[in-house]
């Protein structure tokens, strides 16, 4: 099955938020996009769970964040080396598992750095003014026997790990002399690289070299043999040539020499975005990931990073950044679909866009259904008319239209309640100001705007009269500015909305010049103003911020 495209409403979700996710993850199905699985960015509050209750469907999984981050993009099952294995055995893997770098681990998995297949070219590919590091082999005995799958004839120290230095006796004696003494290498750090020539071989045992490596599986005479374990002199026979056996000689080293510490490390929960612009300038073929003990939990590349972000999420009741879930603007929007003004969302790709001025984004899910001639399930019939009459506040709200009351008559025999009856149990289902704190309210239904440079908030909570208000006035004011201050706003706004009187009460934190532009008459302390008759946030109070920001001159 493909990855899942989360439908996910605002931030501090009201009804029409999480009804019209739920409602869509069905349409979806019903129109076979089994892809789509609703989902919640925000928590549920107590008109929320009185319908998911009622209609028993369970509250959607909670995404709080969909900023794509390390963890989404690495490999976590990572092929390692330790700092003991030797160049051939780093080249087998990188050719194996076709990469370029792989890590380097001590034995409790702790990073010591990175080989690369850079860093082994340069430790292969001759450099002719550094004739003495192409014959440079830092290894042990023991690996180079390993490497050829050599005969032992005699071995000492075999897993000393030492620098010692590779040659080839394929001159004359006299020259192998003079030679020797002019490469300045001691007899006890050479490798001497031979066929079946016994004097020059008799010379390596005079010398006392540490290795002797007999090639092409050449017989060795018995003499030779106890000389060399007299002498305490190592003596091998490789299956190889001469010139394969000095460089599989070579592979033998250790890569410790080799590896660079200098790697750049990550974290896993770190955003894509910040590594992005941490490794812009890097030409790393591999970046590491470790946990707090410096354990190595992952790998990635460049091409991982710049890929685009799997994670797709399709928008319902809101379409502004500001309002939806964090790490949105950086993730693929499919589709968005909603009933609000038209906020600053752009995307890369064309997507399914559906706005309409309706009442609800149930009313337009709903209306798809019908569309398509395709009839909802009794609990997603509920879940819809939730949606509508909860924004709608029962169809009184300015922003009810005639598709409203037409869906409300389609759906109520199929979900088998009244709108009536429902509208009581959404609409008595517990006042926010006495069930939560102050600071709780303040956010339950709260939506951030962007305005030019400027960002303000505007709450809205229902209420069956005002007393519950005025009881906690005091309280909610101080909790709101506490809020703007914390969230770095220029306003807040808290509506307070009457369902039996459709009248609103209006707390504002902000400036004062801003208040003294506010022309509804104040009532009870300075911070309160009295808006009868007005009920929609988006339909009613939003347009009049607006123009009130442009008054003042804060928004051109
Ligand atoms: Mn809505």
């Amino acid at each position: 099955m493909s990855d899942p495209i989360f439908i996910l409403g605002h931030k501090n979700p009201d009804a029409d938020a999480i009804c019209s996710a739920i409602a869509y993850e069905a349409y979806k199905h019903a129109i076979g996009e089994t892809e789509y699985v609703a989902a919640r960015c925000g928590n549920s509050n107590a008109r929320i769970d009185a319908i998911l209750e009622h209609f028993k469907v369970p509250l959607p999984r909670f995404i709080g964040d969909v900023t794509p981050r390390v963890e989404n993009i690495m490999q976590s099952e990572v092929r390692s080396l330790s700092k003991n294995s030797t160049c051939a055995e780093a080249l087998e893997l990188i050719d194996k598992y076709d990469v370029r770098a792989l890590p380097v681990v001590d034995d409790n998995g702790h990073l010591e750095g990175l080989i690369s297949i850079f860093q082994l070219g340069e430790f292969f590919i001759p450099k002719p003014s550094e004739p003495i590091k192409m014959r440079r082999v830092h290894s042990c005995i023991s690996a180079i026997i390993r490497s050829l799958r050599a005969t032992v004839l005699h071995q000492d120290r075999s897993d000393q790990v030492e620098e010692l230095f590779v040659r080839v006796g394929a001159m004359d004696i006299r020259t192998f002399d003079n030679n020797h003494k002019e490469r300045g290498t001691s007899a006890n750090s050479s490798i001497i690289v031979v066929g079946d020539r016994r004097d020059i071989q008799e010379r390596c045992l005079q010398l006392g070299v540490r290795l002797l490596v007999i090639t092409g599986s050449l017989e060795v005479d018995a003499d030779i043999i106890e000389r060399a374990k007299e002498r305490n002199v190592s003596l091998i026979v490789s299956p190889y040539d001469s010139a394969s056996t000095s460089w599989i000689i070579r592979t033998a080293t250790h890569i410790d020499s080799l590896i660079d510490t200098e790697v750049k490390c990550f974290k896993a929960e770190d955003r894509i975005e910040s590594v992005k612009r941490r490794i812009a300038n890097s030409n790393a073929s591999l970046y590491m990931v470790t946990n707090e003990d410096k354990a190595l939990v992952g790998v990635f590349s460049k091409s991982d990073i710049l890929r685009p972000s799997r994670t797709r999420i399709a928008l319902v009741d809101h379409n502004e950044l500001g309002q939806a879930v964090n790490g949105a603007k950086h993730v693929q929007i499919t589709e968005i679909l909603d009933h609000h003004r038209l906020g600053n969302i752009p995307t890369d790709q064309p997507i399914l866009f559906i706005n309409r001025p309706v009442g609800s984004t149930c009313s337009i899910i709903a209306d798809l259904f019908r569309a398509q001639s395709l009839t909802p399930t009794p609990a997603m019939a509920g879940m819809m008319m939730s949606g509508i009459i909860s924004d709608t506040l029962l169809l009184n709200s300015p922003t009810t239209t005639a598709l409203e009351s037409e869906l409300l008559d389609w759906l109520s025999p199929i979900a088998g309640i009244s709108a009536e009856k429902l509208a009581k149990l959404i609409f008595s289902s517990g006042s926010v100001i006495i069930n939560h704190a102050p600071e709780e309210v303040v956010c339950s239904d709260c939506k951030r705007y962007s305005d030019g440079d400027i960002s303000y908030s505007v709450s809205q909570i229902e209420e069956l009269g005002f007393t519950n208000f005025w009881n906690h006035e005091n309280a909610l004011d101080l909790a709101l500015e506490a809020y703007r201050k914390e969230e770095g706003l220029l306003f807040s706004f808290l509506l307070v909305t009457d369902i039996n009187t459709q009248n609103s009460l209006l707390v504002v934190a902000g400036s004062d010049e801003l208040k003294g532009q506010i022309n509804y008459p104040l009532k009870g302390q300075n911070n309160i103003y009295d808006l009868a008759g007005i009920v929609s946030r988006k339909k009613q109070l939003i347009p009049y911020i607006t123009t009130l920001l442009k008054t003042i001159g804060v928004v051109g």
